[in-house]
């Protein structure tokens, strides 16, 4: 009779430390970019602030350069619920849909207050195309703006003609073509070795990218375009996030709205960080010549009438939206 108790009692036990960890959900978080860079370090507090927000039921951990899967590769891994959640670079699907690209294209949105109307236009487009494929945005965040990196230095975009240059993303591929360049996609993790080996002479990213992947070891002309700030966005499976209960999601929810207004703030205050580096590491910080700005201001026009074809009346709704948001002339 004692020992029938004991058993009981251990068995009621057993299955109460196993109802303690069903509530506990482990995600992995497939991210792309290194640990030190901005945006993964905001993942990290992201992760953090759900944590503590859920007293430990949701755990998030974040594994940065591309270690879980490839950047480009992420989106369907998310989507297939590989990975509950992870971190994109939206421009990298723009040959899926235009509408991903709208923050690619050169001069639309140039400073951080034009790239958040134009996030702002995007949104409700990027959540009914997420929506479609099983997936929820949970936040976005820019990249400091997009300069050119060249071995040589650069009077006009005739410099380029000929030379290797890095691609990260179609519209990226698409300005080499334009300026008479020949790309090669790599993306950011595996960028510092392919320019060990030299394919890569020019290419266009931002002064984060730049100071991460220590490309002042092999190039050293850095043209400050400020051309535009393509953004990361944080997804998740919906199936993942539907199996989360209500306190949780809403816990998720209210911590990915943190992480976009830190991540904004963050992208903006470390960008005199990213370019202070580049220069103490012996990059020259060059204010680019009228021409060459000129030069590239016509290839984001190209570029801009290719997208608003290609993207239809969501994309024609995007840059109205954006176009009409802007504050008035003084
Ligand atoms: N850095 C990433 C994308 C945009 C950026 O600034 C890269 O170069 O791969």
């Amino acid at each position: 009779m004692k020992r029938g108790l004991f058993t009981l009692s251990a068995v009621a036990l057993f299955s109460m430390s196993c109802a303690v960890a069903q509530a506990q959900t482990k995600w992995d978080l497939a991210a792309a970019y290194p640990a030190s860079n901005f945006h993964t370090e905001n993942l990290t507090k992201f992760a953090a602030d759900v944590d503590q927000a859920t007293g430990g039921k949701l755990k998030i951990t974040v594994h940065a350069n591309a270690a879980l899967f490839k950047a480009n590769e992420i989106k369907r891994a998310v989507q297939g619920g590989q990975a509950p959640i992870g971190e994109v670079l939206l421009a990298n699907f723009e040959n899926e849909n235009p509408i991903y690209g709208a923050d690619g294209i050169p001069f639309l949105a140039t400073s951080y207050a034009d790239a958040k109307r134009l996030l702002d236009a995007q949104r409700p487009v990027l959540d009914k195309m997420l929506a479609a494929q099983n997936m929820k945005l949970m936040y976005s965040v820019p990249w400091p703006s997009q300069g050119i990196y060249s071995k040589k230095e650069l009077a006009s975009v005739a410099d380029l003609k000929g030379i290797k240059w890095r691609a990260y993303s179609p519209a990226t591929a698409k300005i080499a073509e334009l300026v008479g360049a020949q790309p090669v996609t790599i993306q950011a993790a595996e960028l510092s070795q392919a320019m060990a080996t030299g394919v890569v002479e020019a290419m266009m990213t931002s002064s984060s990218t730049g100071y991460d992947s220590k490309i002042y070891e092999s190039i050293k002309n850095f043209y400050d375009l400020q051309a535009w700030l393509p953004k990361n966005a944080v997804i998740v499976n919906k199936k993942a996030f539907d199996a989360l209960d209500k306190p949780t999601q809403d816990a998720l929810v209210a911590a990915a709205a943190t992480a976009e207004k830190r991540g904004w703030a963050l992208s903006q205050e470390k960008t005199a960080f990213y370019m202070k580096g580049l220069e103490e590491k012996g990059m020259k910080i060059h204010k680019p010549s009228p021409k060459l700005s000129q030069d590239m201001r016509q290839v984001g026009d190209v570029m801009l009438s290719d997208w608003l074809k290609k993207s239809g009346a969501d994309g024609e709704a995007i840059v109205g939206a954006y176009r009409k948001s802007a504050p008035a002339a003084k």
